[in-house]
Order: structure tokens, then C-alpha cells, then sequence
């Protein structure tokens, strides 16, 4: 069937001809029945659609509920590649391959994959609108997945009028998502078809073969992380990082702090950034949300560096979020918000959704409920019973305005100067609660060396061990040197600069229990740092940092098991010898690694011993 793209267009208002040219050319390749424009206004009409032809199901007043199918429910690492047309442009992490093959590799899988379908033509900005960074944020995604625009319409600012007045109409990331045959794709097998390519040096994003998350919404991750952060490298101007962003008031000093964060995928960066203090210092304290997992940085005519959220929504974990681990999130997914839920269990006759550790105990009555999979949980098998009712990386997608602590400045153009910038990961020992690092150096080679175990954001990897620099890798685009080099360049244009730290909730006893509770107890570790930054404390000076003097530690309404304080607060030597070995392998992998990088590595070595 042949459509009239211009009629389309022209209807709609897309006024902008690059924009134009480029959606003829995509339909042109994927052969749609149909086309629309979609602004952020159709939402209501696409919910009913969905809910109609049953791509969605209610989940009690204004939620929704979706299932993606069963083998495509989290990013693939394996099949995500950057491509380009430099061969030095390979990292190590990066799967670089060379554009011209890919562009024809995707041309041929997208060829008539949208025949019967709609192509929905999405515009987005991700970015407040007015920002130094706007052009860089501009985008059209193309998606033959209706499921997939009503979360691209809470993930980013959508609608053509982001595109139409352009400063230079050519400058917006072409991002082309093609759904697939998900049935015949053979995930995760050596005949796997799937492929997620972003062409970083000619700002066009390729996606074919899933209908989830980061595989589908493409402002979010290939075009907020991966295109951007290339775009920050060759610009030179910004670095766009997986980081969560918070502000801590002190209702008593009126000071106010902006923290940046990165943690691996489903490593805390939901529940850290939505966290409200704990109630025994929720009367002095205040904390506000700006982002949850993508932060956008720059150097600020102050000399400053500010840093902005370019989403418009949050794609948060499921598992454990609950009225005690995180009330903010639980608020933000209330009826009435217009939420989805995905790959959560789901209860065909209430209409009520579950994951684990939503409740301590999932509901005892099973009527009506639907594993993740669709499958009754009442005619489970015996051998299935403990099976998860959710996918461990079933997800909430909510806007940032349903959040009710999001900073009243979260969409002010100019940012906000960023006091700290904190790493974590999940570690089971080595890792002290925290330590912080005074020296820009020194905290960009913590960064690049940050480990967590794996977790099932990621197909295949749950369990591992691995090095995630800046909780980056999944998302690196550029090799790793360079990339570090980027990092001191940028801080070192900095006037204040920020201070650093390595924050670690995951640590665990020796019987496995977890030496701290978490999350909300969590804003006690960030308190400390700011008051090191202040200098009203001093910490103590090991090799890898300062940690908190355990009486500088607010512990209020605190009751720690005995022991388990002093383990969190101790540095390991041991361990880190082990470590420092380790990290040698780990950062002898990058070439061009700046030397100041090596320097550091050299001192921590030196300082502890053999
Ligand atoms: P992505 O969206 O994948 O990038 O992940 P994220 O870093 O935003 O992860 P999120 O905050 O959603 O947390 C993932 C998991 O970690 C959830 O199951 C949380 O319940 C758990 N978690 C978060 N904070 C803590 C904590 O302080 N302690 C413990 N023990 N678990 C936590
Ligand atoms: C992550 O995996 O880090 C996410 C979710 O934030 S996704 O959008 O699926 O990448
Ligand atoms: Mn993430």
C-alpha cells in the first residue's frame, strides 16, 4: 500500500522538509499502511485504541498494564552496537562497526517490516525546552509500535512543534524503531536478528527487533545516552551520563545541594533520586527529585558545572519499590497518573497489579492472577510454585510531574550547579558506606573502576562481577580514553568543582544479611559529604578516600546491628591490594588513557603497601 507522506505531513502541520524527506525515506524502506504524527494531546485517543485492540489492559483508575513478549524484556548488550564511519572510534566497549554495513544491514531488516502497520512519527526534545543544550536534544523517533509511543509520550517532550522551529532544520537525531517479527527472531541464539544501532557521526539511530525499554524507546537511552554522550565528545561541550540528579535542603541553613550520581542499571538510581529523608530528619531535611537515570553536564558561565534530567518521565524498577523502600514512587504511580506497568503480575478480573515485594506476602487469594508470562498462578505446576509473579526487570513508566517531590526548578533551562558527584554499585564487601574524593583526578579514575555485580537490566549477566566505568558501559560510545580524557577536560574548565564519592548500600555480613538498611537511610551518607564539603567534619584519610569518623555519621533513629557500623566505615587493605591488580587489567584495556589517571592508580598502589 502506498501512502501519501506529504498529505500526512502537511496535515499535521510538520512543516520542517529535512524532517519531511526523512519519514518519506524511512516509509519508503519499512512500507507502513499507515502514517501519523503524534503529539503528547493523542494520548488519551491512543490509550483507548490500545485498550481496545487489547495492546493494553486496565489497571485500575488511569493505569495500565503491558506485557512485552516473553523473550524481549530487558536491553540486549550483545546486540547493541555503535557505528560509524571512523575506525578509531572503536572502544572497548562500544561494539563499534563500521556505518556503512550497518545502515545496510538495518535497511535490509527494516524492508517492508511495517507493511499492515501504522507508522507513528514521534518528535521529541529531550531537554527543557530554552536549554544550552537544546540543539543536541532534538529528535524524530519513527516507531510501528503503539505500546511504544504511549511511553515515549511520558519518557520525553513530545510533539512537532520541537522539531518545526529548528535552528538549523537538518540538526535532530533520526531515530527509526522497527518492531519485528518478535515471534521469529531468535533472541538470545546464535541466529538472534535482532539489532540496536546507533550511527553516532551521522545522528541516526536504527533499532529493529523488540518493543521494549531501551531496545524501543530511542530518545531514552541510544539518542539521551549513547548519541548524546558522542555528540558531548565531538562538540566538546557536555557529557551525558547515566546519573541520577537530587537536591538536599537544610530547612535550618536554607543551603541548598545538587547531587549526580551514577550507579549501574537496577543498582539504586530510581530509589536514591525519589528518596525521602528519613522520618527522624524529614523535620531538618528535604530532598528533591530532578532525574533518575540520564543527566546531561556542562560548564556554566560561572564556571560551574550545571547539569539537567533531559527525560520527561521515569522508567523505574518494580521489584521491591513499595510504601517503605520508596513512598515517592509508589505515590507517582497512584491512580489517576496515567501509569503503565510492565511485566508486572496482572489480575484479569480486579485489575490489580503485583511484583515482588510490592507486599511482603503476594496476595493469597490467586483468582485472576497472571504470572509476568500471562500464565495463572493458581495452575502453576508444583516445581514453579517459588517462580517470580514479575520479571525481576518489570518496570513502572510514569511522568516527572507525577513525582511529588521533582524540584520546582527541574525544567529551568540553565540547570542547576552540581555540588557532588557520587558512584555505587552493588558490592558485597570491599566498599565502605562511602568515601569521598577531593581531587577531580581522582574521582574520574573512581568512576572509570567502578564494579558491581550484574544485574537483570542486562539479558544473561545476573550474578557476574563486572567493571561498568561511570555506570557507562552499556551506553559508551566513544573508546574509553578518550572518554576519560573528555571527563577532565570538561572538570577542569571548572572553577568550584564538584566533590566526589564512592557510596556503596549493598555491603553484606558475613551470614549474608545487609550491613546497612538503605534507602531512605541512605540520605545520611550525603549528608556527611556535604558537611565535609562545608568542612564541618573531617573525616578520616585512607588510601581510597576519606570515610566518615563514625560519630560524624548522623545515625538518629538509627539502630545498626552491632559490628556492622565499624565493617562499614573500614577500609579492607587486603581486598584492595586484590583490587588495585584488578583494576590494573581493567584500565590497561583503554588506550590513550590519560596519564593523570595512571598517576592516580600508581599513588593508591603505593599507599597500600604489600
Ligand atoms: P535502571 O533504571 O535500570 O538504570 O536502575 P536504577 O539504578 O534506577 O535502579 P533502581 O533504583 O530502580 O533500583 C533497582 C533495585 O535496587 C530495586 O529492586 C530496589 O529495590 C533496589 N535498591 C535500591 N536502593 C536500595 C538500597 O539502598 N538498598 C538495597 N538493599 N536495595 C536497594
Ligand atoms: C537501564 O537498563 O539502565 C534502564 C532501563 O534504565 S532501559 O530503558 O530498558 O535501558
Ligand atoms: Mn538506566
Amino acid at each position: 500500500m502506498v501512502v501519501d507522506v506529504d498529505a500526512v505531513l502537511e496535515d499535521a502541520g510538520l512543516k520542517n522538509e529535512k524532517v519531511r524527506e526523512y519519514v518519506r525515506y524511512w516509509a519508503g524502506v519499512s512500507g507502513p499502511d499507515r502514517i501519523e504524527v503524534v503529539s503528547a494531546e493523542d494520548d488519551e485517543r491512543l490509550i483507548a485504541e490500545c485498550l481496545a485492540a487489547g495492546e493494553i489492559q486496565p489497571a485500575g483508575d488511569e493505569l495500565y498494564f503491558s506485557r512485552s513478549y516473553f523473550k524481549d524484556t530487558a536491553r540486549s548488550e550483545e546486540r547493541t552496537i555503535v557505528a560509524t564511519s571512523n575506525p578509531d572510534d572503536e572502544g572497548v566497549y562500544n561494539r563499534w562497526r563500521p556505518a556503512a554495513e550497518m545502515k545496510a544491514k538495518l535497511t535490509g531488516l527494516m524492508t517492508g517490516a511495517s507493511a499492515g502497520k501504522t507508522m507513528y512519527v514521534v518528535p521529541y526534545l529531550m531537554a527543557p525546552p530554552g536549554s544550552p543544550l537544546e540543539k543536541y536534544a532534538a529528535g524524530v523517533q519513527l516507531t510501528d509500535n503503539r505500546g511504544v509511543v504511549l511511553h515515549l509520550i511520558r519518557m520525553s517532550r513530545v510533539g512537532t512543534q520541537y522539531v518545526d522551529g529548528l535552528e538549523d532544520p537538518d540538526v535532530f537525531v533520526r531515530a527509526v524503531h522497527v518492531t519485528g517479527d518478535l515471534e521469529n527472531l531468535g533472541q538470545g541464539t546464535p541466529e538472534d536478528k535482532r539489532y540496536f544501532v546507533t550511527v553516532a557521526d551521522e545522528r541516526t539511530i536504527l533499532h529493529f527487533g523488540s518493543s521494549y525499554g531501551g531496545n524501543a524507546l530511542l530518545g531514552k537511552i541510544a539518542h539521551g545516552l549513547r548519541q548524546a554522550s558522542y555528540d558531548g565528545w565531538a562538540s566538546g561541550v557536555f557529557l551525558a551520563e547515566q546519573f541520577l540528579l537530587l537536591a538536599i535542603t537544610d530547612k535550618e541553613t536554607g543551603q541548598r545541594y545538587h547531587i549526580a550520581g551514577g550507579f549501574p542499571s537496577a543498582s539504586g538510581k530510581t530509589n536514591l533520586a525519589m528518596t525521602l529523608a528519613p522520618d527522624a530528619l524529614g523535620d531538618r531535611y528535604h530532598v528533591e527529585f530532578y532525574g533518575d537515570d540520564i543527566t546531561w553536564m556542562w560548564v556554566g558561565p560561572d564556571g560551574r558545572l550545571y547539569g539537567m534530567n533531559p527525560e520527561f518521565g521515569v522508567f523505574g524498577v518494580a521489584k521491591d519499590t513499595n510504601e517503605a523502600t520508596n513512598p515517592t514512587a509508589m505515590d507517582s504511580i497512584a491512580p489517576g497518573t496515567r501509569s503503565i506497568f510492565t511485566n508486572v503480575a496482572y489480575n484479569s478480573k480486579t485489575h490489580e497489579v503485583w511484583w515482588e515485594g510490592r507486599t511482603p506476602e503476594p496476595p493469597a487469594d490467586l483468582d485472576g492472577w497472571l504470572d509476568w508470562k500471562g500464565e495463572p498462578i493458581a495452575d502453576r505446576p508444583a516445581d514453579q510454585a517459588g517462580d517470580p509473579w514479575a520479571h525481576p526487570n518489570s518496570r513502572f513508566t510514569t511522568t516527572l510531574a507525577n513525582v511529588p517531590n521533582l524540584a520546582g526548578d527541574y525544567a529551568d533551562p540553565r540547570g542547576v550547579p552540581i555540588d557532588a558527584i557520587i558512584f555505587g554499585g552493588r558490592t558485597r564487601d570491599r566498599e565502605p558506606l562511602i568515601r569521598a574524593i577531593t581531587d577531580v583526578a581522582e574521582g574520574v579514575y573512581d568512576g572509570l573502576t567502578l564494579g558491581a555485580e550484574a544485574t537483570f537490566a542486562a539479558d544473561g549477566l545476573d550474578g557476574q562481577l563486572r567493571y561498568d566505568p561511570m555506570s557507562m558501559r552499556p551506553f559508551m560510545s566513544y573508546p574509553e580514553g578518550a572518554y576519560a580524557a573528555h571527563w577532565l577536560t570538561l572538570l577542569g574548565q571548572t572553577t568550584d568543582k564538584p566533590i566526589f564519592a564512592h557510596v556503596n548500600w549493598f555491603g553484606r555480613g558475613a551470614d549474608g544479611h545487609f550491613l546497612w538498611p538503605g534507602y531512605r537511610e541512605n540520605l545520611r551518607a550525603l549528608l556527611w559529604l556535604m558537611q565535609l564539603r562545608e568542612g564541618t567534619v573531617t573525616g578520616v584519610p585512607t588510601p581510597v578516600g576519606i570515610v566518615p569518623a563514625a560519630d560524624e555519621l548522623n545515625l538518629d533513629g538509627l539502630a545498626l546491628e552491632p559490628g556492622d557500623l565499624d565493617r562499614l566505615l573500614t577500609i579492607d587493605t587486603d581486598r584492595w591490594r586484590q583490587e588495585m591488580g584488578f583494576r590494573e587489567e581493567h584500565l590497561a584495556q583503554f588506550p590513550g588513557l590519560p596519564e593523570e589517571i595512571w598517576a592516580v592508580h600508581r599513588r593508591i598502589t603505593g599507599e597500600l603497601g604489600d
